[in-house]
C-alpha cells in the first residue's frame, strides 16, 4: 500500500464512523480514517502526484485503488437516507469541492505526460464506479423517503374526527329566505339586478324625472368616473330599478321578487343605515286588480307574522305606483290593543295598535311606457319591503346597527 501522507501525531478519528458528513477537506487519509479539516495535516487530493512522490504507473493504480476503497467504505457506513446521500454526493461528486474534482485538478492536470494516460484511465474508472454506486444510492434513498412519507401520512381511521363549528346564516339572510319561500308558494320567482345603476333605471324609468322632489329623499352615492365616461353611475337607492330591467326582458305575465342591497346617504341611527336590504315585488298581467294586490300582501303578512295579524293600508305616494299605499300590520307586541301586556302604552306601536310595514301600489301606467308594455292591456302591483326593519319588528330588535356589527353574541341568538 502506498503511503500517501504521514499521519499526524495528534489526529482523532472522525467521519463515517462518527456519523458526520465528510467533505473533501475531511478526506485526509486514505486508509479509512478521516480527519477534520481544522487539523494541521495533509490531504493527498490537495497535492500533486509529484508532491506525493508518485512516479510510476503501479503506484498510481494502488493510489486509485485506495481512493476507491475509501469511497466503498464510506458508502457502506450509510444507512440509506436522503440527507446522507446528499452529503456523500457533495463530498465526492460536488463540482467545486468534490474529491473527484480535486483529483482531476491536482493529479490529472499536473501529471507528467508519461503518467497522464494511466491517471486519466484510472480516474474514469473511479468516476464510473462512484457515479454508478451513487445512482443506486439515490434510487434507494428516494424509495426509503417515499416509504417513510407513506407510513407517516397513513390515515388512521380509528382516530376521532376534527369537529369544526359550522356557521349559520345571518338573520337578514334567514329573513330573506323566509320571505322568498312565502312568495315561491304563490308562484313568484327570484330575479336579481345590479347594485350600481344609471340614473335612468334608478329614477327616470320609474317616473322620477330630474329635479323631482322625491330624489331628495333618496340622495345617494355617485361613483367617481374617469373623464369621458358615458354618464353618471350611482349605488341604487332601492330595488325598484329591477322592475324596469325585468319588464324590459320579459313579457307579461310577470311575477317576481327581487332581494338585494340598497344604499342611501342616511345618517346611521337605530332605524337607519346607509346600506340596508329590500325585497321588491312585481306582478303584471292582463287582469290584475287592486283586490289581487291587497290579497297577496295580506297572505304574505299573515304567513310571516302569524294568522292573528291584521293588515290595513293607507294612501301614500310613490311616483311609480298609482294609487300608492303604505301597508300597516296590527302590532305584534300588544296584539293591536295599543296597551303593553305589562300595562301602560305599548312602546313598539306607541299606542297606535298598528305598525307601518312597507310601501306599495298599483304600477303607474307611465312606467309601462318606459318598457313598451301597453298600459291598456296590462295592470299590476309592486311593493318594496325594508328587510332590516321587518326583521327588527319580528324578532324584537331595537337597533338596526347590530345587523352590521357582526357581534357573535348577537348572531348566536339566531342559529
Ligand atoms: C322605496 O324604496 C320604494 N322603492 C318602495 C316601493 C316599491 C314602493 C314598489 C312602491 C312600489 P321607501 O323609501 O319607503 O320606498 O323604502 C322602503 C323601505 O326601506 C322602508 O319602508 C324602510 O323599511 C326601508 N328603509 C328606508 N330607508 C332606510 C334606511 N336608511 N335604513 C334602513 N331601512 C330603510
Amino acid at each position: 500500500m502506498v503511503t500517501l501522507a504521514s499521519e499526524p501525531a495528534n489526529y482523532s478519528v472522525v467521519g463515517a464512523q462518527h456519523g458526520c458528513a465528510p467533505s473533501r477537506h475531511d478526506f485526509l487519509c486514505l486508509c479509512g480514517v478521516i480527519y477534520p479539516s481544522t487539523m494541521p495535516i495533509d490531504n493527498p487530493t490537495d497535492r500533486t502526484l509529484a508532491e506525493l512522490g508518485i512516479t510510476n504507473n503501479s503506484e498510481i493504480s494502488a493510489l486509485f485503488a485506495t481512493v476507491r476503497e475509501q469511497f466503498d467504505h464510506q458508502l457502506a457506513a450509510k444507512t440509506g437516507s436522503e440527507p446522507e446521500y446528499l452529503a456523500l454526493h457533495h463530498a465526492w461528486l460536488g463540482r467545486k469541492s468534490g474529491i473527484l474534482s480535486a483529483i482531476t485538478d491536482n493529479w490529472l492536470k499536473s501529471a507528467p505526460p508519461a503518467l497522464k494516460p494511466v491517471v486519466g484511465q484510472s480516474l474514469n474508472e473511479l468516476k464510473r464506479h462512484v457515479e454508478g454506486r451513487m445512482e443506486s444510492f439515490r434510487v434507494a434513498a428516494e424509495k426509503s423517503a417515499a416509504e417513510f412519507a407513506a407510513t407517516r401520512e397513513k390515515i388512521d381511521l380509528s382516530l376521532p374526527g376534527v369537529s369544526r363549528p359550522i356557521g349559520t346564516h345571518h338573520l337578514i339572510r334567514q329573513v330573506f329566505q323566509e320571505i322568498e319561500d312565502i312568495f315561491f308558494s304563490i308562484g313568484f320567482s327570484v330575479v336579481e339586478g345590479p347594485e350600481i345603476e344609471t340614473p335612468y333605471y334608478n329614477f327616470e324609468a320609474l317616473n322620477i324625472p330630474e329635479h323631482h322632489p322625491v330624489r331628495d329623499d333618496m340622495d345617494t352615492f355617485y361613483l367617481e368616473l374617469p373623464k369621458g365616461a358615458p354618464g353618471p353611475l350611482l349605488l341604487r337607492t332601492h330595488t325598484s330599478p329591477v322592475q324596469i330591467h325585468t319588464m324590459e326582458k320579459r313579457q307579461p305575465p310577470v311575477r317576481v321578487i327581487v332581494p338585494g342591497k340598497v344604499y342611501r346617504r342616511d345618517n346611521p341611527d337605530a332605524t337607519h343605515s346607509f346600506m340596508f336590504h329590500q325585497i321588491e315585488g312585481l306582478a303584471v298581467d292582463s287582469d290584475i286588480t287592486f283586490c289581487d294586490f291587497t290579497g297577496t300582501i295580506d297572505y304574505f303578512v299573515k304567513q310571516f307574522f302569524g294568522e292573528g295579524v291584521k293588515t290595513r293600508f293607507r294612501p301614500s305616494y310613490f311616483p311609480f305606483t298609482e294609487p300608492s299605499v303604505e301597508f300597516d300590520a296590527s302590532c305584534i307586541f300588544c296584539g293591536g290593543s295599543g296597551t303593553a301586556k305589562t300595562g301602560g302604552t305599548c312602546s313598539k306601536c306607541k299606542g297606535a295598535g298598528w305598525i307601518e310595514l312597507f310601501g306599495a301600489g298599483m304600477v303607474d301606467p307611465a312606467v309601462y311606457g318606459f318598457v313598451n308594455y301597453d298600459p291598456k292591456k296590462v295592470s299590476g302591483f309592486a311593493f318594496g319591503i325594508g328587510i332590516d326593519r321587518l326583521a327588527m319588528l319580528k324578532y324584537g330588535i331595537d337597533d338596526i346597527q347590530v345587523f352590521f356589527q357582526n357581534d357573535v353574541r348577537f348572531l348566536r341568538q339566531f342559529p
